[in-house]
């Protein structure tokens, strides 16, 4: 898809091909529509990323509690978006052992506990013995600084998204 298609998007496709982009977040893209034209995936990308960073903490931890946990409920019961589906079972969280998801499933627990929203990472940059790994060392990040890594995680899973979407070139992460 290139970038004159996108352009010329009315707002009920705009938000229906971007609105998962940022995971159950449709609002930003809702909002991202009116500031077209774009000239390219960068600056597409730049609009969603420039929302993010204009939000209150508290709508950036929104944004944050939109994400389901990595194997955790709703992977079991198959309700995950179909982007969050492939993200996941490409990290081959889909196929860990009940001892890995258990581990897991205290992991996210425990930070959920520590930080009010969920632990965020893009699990397609990620293999799977890196995920357990990951969240325990973050677990004990000062919780301004996870805020902010955490974010960073949204971003880059957005930027897969969006190269997925038009065909760009995802290596700047
Ligand atoms: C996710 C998800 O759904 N896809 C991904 O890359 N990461 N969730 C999460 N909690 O990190």
């Amino acid at each position: 898809m290139d970038i004159n298609k996108v352009n010329s998007m009315d707002f009920g496709e705009f938000v229906d091909v971007f609105g998962n982009v940022i995971e159950r977040c449709p609002l930003i893209a809702a909002a991202v529509w009116s500031q077209r034209p774009f000239s390219d995936l960068d600056d597409l990308e730049k609009h969603f990323f420039d929302f993010i960073d204009g939000l209150p903490q508290a709508g950036q931890e929104g944004i944050l509690r939109c994400h389901p946990d990595l194997a955790g409920r709703e992977l079991q019961q198959g309700t995950l978006t179909a982007e969050s589906q492939r993200e996941q079972s490409g990290a081959g969280l889909t196929s860990l052992d009940a001892d890995e998801r258990r581990r897991l499933s205290e992991l996210n627990a425990q930070y959920r506990a520590r930080f009010g929203f969920p632990f965020v990472l893009a699990a397609r940059l990620s293999e799977r013995s890196a995920v357990p790994r990951e969240l325990a060392r973050r677990l004990h990040c000062p919780p301004a600084d996870e805020l902010r890594t955490a974010l960073g995680e949204v971003k880059k899973i957005g930027r897969l998204r969006l190269a997925d979407l038009l065909g760009g070139d995802p290596a700047k992460l």
